[in-house]
């Protein structure tokens, strides 16, 4: 499934430039752009371009795709902090999931709160 085939999805949409977003880096495959509520001072949402639900579902179809992003926001923090962070992929509603088009939350900057 590719990104036009979600048009109803607002990841898919923002990678298309449909809805404007504050984007920080891209790459062949992937868009980096700050979350619109954030949760540390650098608060960066990766999504892959093509259109996957969630985390599971991307690794098992495109594991380079999942490592492309992963190693665009390393990009990232290294560009907008100090290449120290925490990636959070929340998969399904219980865990927080309120966007279904995978993406990797990049949190970082300062000293982040401990979990767990
Ligand atoms: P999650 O809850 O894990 O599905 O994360 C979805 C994130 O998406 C949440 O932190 C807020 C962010 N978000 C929702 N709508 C928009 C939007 O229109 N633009 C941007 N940049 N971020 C959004």
């Amino acid at each position: 499934m590719t990104s036009t085939d979600s048009p109803d999805c607002l990841f898919c949409k923002i990678v298309a430039g449909e809805i404007p977003a504050d984007v920080v880096a891209t790459s062949d495959t992937a868009v980096a752009f700050r979350d619109i509520a954030p949760k540390a001072p650098v608060h960066v949402l990766v999504v892959p371009k093509e259109h996957y639900p969630d985390v599971p579902a991307f690794a098992a179809t495109d594991p380079a795709g999942l490592a492309s992003v992963i190693g665009l926001a390393d990009g990232v923090a290294s560009e907008l902090a100090d290449g120290q962070y925490r990636l959070v992929f929340n998969t399904g509603p219980k865990a927080g999931q309120t966007v279904f088009h995978v993406h990797a939350h990049l949190l970082a900057g300062g000293e982040l709160p401990g979990f767990a």
